[in-house]
């Protein structure tokens, strides 16, 4: 199995799911500017869309989207967990539809961007502000998005710990801040954070 991944990006998350599942991948980085993964290979012939994550399967299969990628990782290690069942497994995909459309596409995409100007920037601020507070009330008492770590978790800690690099503040949202700081302490997220970030700082 092939992991494409950026450092830091939302690709951390399916490496943080595979290592909450003791799973194992090839961990390809991606430079998506570039449209190469370091290999050299064309990336738009494995990722059309030319983002991050992908996943090539053990069969050869390629499969894009973070929702989709981390339902089959969780998945393909039962045992885990890490994808509930019943109606909670509707719950987490309620929750992975809200950290890949309201936060990740957004709030961080835009603030992100250098081509989305003041307008865009200001819109997604009023909506981390309004989604962050949403966010705050629901982790009023909880330790996670359910009522256990599950993929919609390892997601959300991708997307969170880029608060640091937009200048969003999450100290109002005390909730939140505490679920990003209980999240990185677990092994699994300690690990993948640490690998990533030191890809991620320049030689
Ligand atoms: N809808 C996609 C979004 C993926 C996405 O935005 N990936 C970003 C990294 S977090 C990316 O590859 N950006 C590179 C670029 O825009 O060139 C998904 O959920 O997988």
């Amino acid at each position: 199995m092939n992991l494409y991944f950026s450092p830091l990006a939302c690709s951390m998350a399916s490496r943080i799911v595979l290592y909450e599942a003791g799973g194992d991948a090839d961990f390809v980085r991606v430079d998506t500017k570039a449209g190469r993964t370091t290999d050299g290979d064309d990336y738009a012939k494995i990722n059309p869309k030319g983002l991050v994550p992908a996943l090539r399967t053990d069969d050869g299969e390629v499969l894009t989207e973070n929702a989709a990628i981390l339902q089959y990782l969780g998945e393909r290690f039962p045992q885990s967990g890490l994808v509930p069942t019943g109606f909670n497994r509707a719950l987490m995909q309620q929750w992975l539809s809200f950290v890949g459309t309201e936060l990740h596409a957004g709030v961080f995409h835009p603030l992100f961007v250098p081509t989305a100007g003041p307008d865009a920037k200001g819109f997604a601020r009023e909506h981390a502000a309004r989604n962050l507070a949403y966010l705050d009330s629901h982790l009023d008492g909880r330790d996670w998005l359910l009522d256990r770590f599950t993929v919609a978790d390892a997601y959300l800690t991708a997307v969170l710990n880029w608060a640091q690099f937009v200048n969003l503040d999450l100290a109002p949202y005390p909730h939140v801040a505490a679920f990003l700081e209980r999240a990185k302490a677990r092994p699994s997220v300690a690990k993948a954070m640490g690998e990533e970030a030191a890809l991620a700082r320049p030689a």
